[in-house]
């Protein structure tokens, strides 16, 4: 059976954005392929956490994997930093990597500029640390979105760099991005994405919102001119819209069209909040029903579960790399 890898940071809260981009795929993908979902807590640390906050954060994100139809059944669900093959590969990945292939990611780009000073050296290093996720579980496929694969072009890099340097060691992973829902947009401005670090919290729907909340941000979001409900690329605020609406009933553009014509965006944003909250509720439920000792239990099957796939894909890298068997 072929085999998936993904993950998403436990910062911030989880959004529509991340659902749709990435956990709604997996839920899809699980059943066809193994599946390891891991919750990167060494990633969030790039940038400055609270620690009590991230170590709450990574049990939350946990339920909502099982809350939106993540199988534990099926597949495995681990936190980064239970497994310490992820750092060690980083290192050895990290002298094949070069500065200049790291410099020109754009998102660390997008992160220096919002930092300025204090640019730490996890923010670079970054990318690097997520090809070691993917490569040490031999993945062939990953599940992201559309902003992830400039990253996941490194990580196909860098596998192809060390089997040619050190002999094969490592499967060279393709990325799966959705053709809808790769980039879901902000409510409060269609050229940006909808993301967990935005400054505006009224941009992004955030999988724990209430519903006042949700209907409150679909209300105040921003639209274009011309009135009529139709998806038209150059009308982006409206084809985000319809993209969510699309994407959560299952209906096609055509039929929504059909649904929506004669009526305007007061309407759509309405019927989308419906839609939203529906969909979220039992959503929150699940996340609500999970014990503190499933979960606990969840995690350290999980862990087990991903040492055992990630320990010797290390122990051959290093062995190809000389640093095992000094002392015989
Ligand atoms: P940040 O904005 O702080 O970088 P994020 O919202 O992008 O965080 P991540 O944990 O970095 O969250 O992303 C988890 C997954 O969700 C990734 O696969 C990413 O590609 C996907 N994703 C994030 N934002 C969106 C979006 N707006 N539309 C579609 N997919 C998204
Ligand atoms: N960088 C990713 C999160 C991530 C990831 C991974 C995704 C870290 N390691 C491995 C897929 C596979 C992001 O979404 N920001």
């Amino acid at each position: 059976m072929k085999r998936i890898f993904s993950g998403v940071q436990p910062t911030g809260s989880t959004h529509l954005g991340n659902y749709l981009g990435a956990l709604r795929n997996w839920v899809a993908l699980q059943h066809e392929y193994e599946s390891i979902f891991c919750i990167v807590n060494l990633h969030a640390v790039t940038l400055p956490q609270d620690p009590k906050v991230l170590a709450e954060k990574a049990r939350e994100l946990a339920r909502i994997y099982l809350a939106v139809g993540i199988d534990p059944q099926v597949s495995t669900i681990f936190i980064q930093s239970d497994v310490p093959a992820h750092a060690e590969l980083t290192w050895l990945l990290n002298c094949i990597a070069r500065l200049s292939e790291l410099e020109r990611m754009t998102q660390f780009k997008d992160k220096v500029r919002k930092q300025r000073d204090n640019v730490g050296v996890g923010l670079l290093d970054y990318p690097v640390l997520m090809a070691a996720d993917i490569l040490l579980y031999q993945t062939d496929l990953v599940p992201v979105g559309e902003d992830q694969k400039q990253h996941l072009e490194l990580t196909r890099d860098l596998a192809i760099r060390f089997n040619r340097d050190y002999g094969e060691t490592f499967r060279v992973p393709e990325p799966y991005i959705p053709k809808v829902g790769a980039r879901i947009m902000s409510l409060s401005d269609p050229t940006r994405k909808m993301s967990k670090s935005d400054d505006d919290p009224n941009g992004c729907v955030l999988l724990l919102d209430d519903g006042d909340t949700v209907s409150r941000k679909f209300k105040r979001a921003v639209t274009d001119s011309g009135a009529d409900i139709r998806f038209d690329e150059t009308r982006p605020a409206l084809a985000n819209l319809l993209t969510i609406y699309h994407l959560l009933t299952g209906k096609e553009m055509h039929e929504i069209e059909d649904h929506f014509a004669g009526s305007g965006y007061a309407r759509l944003k309405q019927e989308l909040a419906e839609v939203t909250i529906e969909f979220l509720k039992p959503v929150q439920e699940r996340v609500q029903s999970i014990t503190d000792e499933d979960l606990n239990q969840l995690l350290e099957q999980g862990r087990n579960r991903a040492r055992s796939i990630a320990d010797p894909t290390l122990r051959s890298a290093m062995e190809r790399m000389g640093l095992v068997g000094a002392r015989n």
